[in-house]
């Protein structure tokens, strides 16, 4: 039983009662406004008793339950709070797959020497995440992740349920369809009317009348209700490599425009490799010529990098070197590699005052979209084709 799955407890509600002790053993609901067309992002369990849950809508929440306390939510406070506690989960193994901003996968599988047994390592991490985060953590441990998954939900709020396979063979066969882990409302829907409510219906039910309804993820739910899922715990620094490239329309040869291509992908790579919580040690500009020869050329760098112009400056640096500057292009690429946890390893910051830019940047550009914010650098590139 070597895989852990730890979500925390109604975390926005619960950064929110933490720091306002006020606020404690009430319905909390973080989200949208009652009034407004909001939804709730989630509520304490106080307020789960009313019914309410995320994604209702604000005017809804409100009806169920008026003397709910409504907050609009604190992103940033909630990050720093994310931080924290991957910060912790990192101390008891190295892979760990973040599934969102409160929620991961750990292997444990190497770690009992130093840790003791799985059970163990839970314990040290709800006792380390309640001790200097003042939030609950409730840990599933199973053989693979999605019993493991399923034991967090099944222990949750503060648990820490170990789902041995003798509990597998009594819980599995009547657990609901759509508390399998994939299956969504529509699908769930559709099973239902076929007479699936629960994992045993859908394996006693014809394999190719499941098809119809399941296509080609058929034999992953079949195996899923077996209780077997064979796939591995993935860190995030598994992912290789995060870049994108322009192939020009014309061949190009400006060495100003081209300059400005390259900031543009600096700011698109570096975007995504911090919405990944990651930071890259190796950045690579590849140039294709006319005549179809690709040249690429790379700097390793021994702190990582995640700030668009920090990026910047290492590709514009890399381009004037290449011997390509003030050439014709016909494409132009950039990729950022060996990529590690941003939580296990602080960016260099040799361009500080750009941190704060990226963030804002950032910030608005989950908020509104990706092509809502740009640089001013890059403005006069907008509504022109490249
Ligand atoms: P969840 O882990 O799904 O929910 P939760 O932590 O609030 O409650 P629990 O795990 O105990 O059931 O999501 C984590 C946070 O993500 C949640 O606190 C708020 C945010 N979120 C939304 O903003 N919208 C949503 O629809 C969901 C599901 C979550
Ligand atoms: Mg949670």
């Amino acid at each position: 039983m070597d895989i852990l799955h730890c979500d925390l407890d109604a975390f926005y509600a619960s950064v929110e009662q933490r720091d306002q002790p006020a606020l404690r053993g009430k319905p909390v609901i973080v989200g949208g406004r009652p009034g407004s067309r909001g939804v709730v992002s989630t509520c304490s369990y106080e307020a789960r008793k009313y019914g309410i849950y995320s994604a209702m809508p604000a005017n809804q929440a409100y009806r169920l339950c008026p003397q709910a306390i409504f907050l609009p939510p604190d992103i940033p406070k909630y990050i720093k709070a994310s931080q924290q506690v991957f910060a912790i989960l990192h101390r008891y193994s190295p892979v760990i797959e973040p599934l969102s901003i409160d929620e991961a996968f750990l292997d444990v599988s190497g770690c009992h020497s130093l840790f003791g047994s799985s059970t163990q390592i839970a314990q040290l991490i709800k006792q380390d995440v309640w001790e200097e985060t003042g939030l609950l953590i409730s840990v599933g441990i199973a053989a693979n992740k999605f019993l493991a998954k399923l034991a967090t939900n099944l222990g949750k709020p503060n648990g820490l349920l170990e789902l041995g396979e003798e509990q597998v063979r009594e819980i599995l066969p009547l657990l609901p369809v759509n508390e399998i882990w994939g299956i969504g409302s529509k699908t769930a829907q559709r099973l239902k009317q076929a007479g699936i409510a629960t994992a045993s219906d859908l394996l006693l039910y014809p394999r190719f009348k499941l098809e119809a309804i399941l296509g080609s993820n058929t034999d992953f739910y079949i195996q899923l209700c077996r209780g077997q899922d064979s796939r591995p715990v993935l860190s995030r620094s598994e992912q290789k490599s995060i870049g994108n490239e322009i192939t020009f329309p014309q061949d190009l040869d400006d060495q100003k425009e081209i300059e400005h291509l390259l900031l543009e992908l600096s700011c698109q790579v570096a975007y995504r490799v911090r919405h990944a919580s990651l930071i890259a040690h190796t950045v690579t500009i590849k140039m294709r010529t006319p005549d179809f020869q690709t040249l690429t050329r790379s700097q390793t760098l021994q702190q990582g990098v995640d700030a668009d112009l920090t990026i910047y400056k290492i590709a514009l640096n890399l381009y004037h070197k290449s011997g390509l500057a003030g050439e014709c292009l016909r494409l132009l690429g950039l990729n950022c590699s060996k990529l590690n946890d941003r939580t296990i390893e602080q960016p260099a910051l040799f361009v500080d005052e750009n941190d704060t830019l990226d963030q804002i940047i950032d910030d608005m550009k989950s908020k509104f979209g990706i092509d809502t914010i740009k640089r001013g650098s890059l403005l006069n590139r907008i509504n022109r084709k490249i």
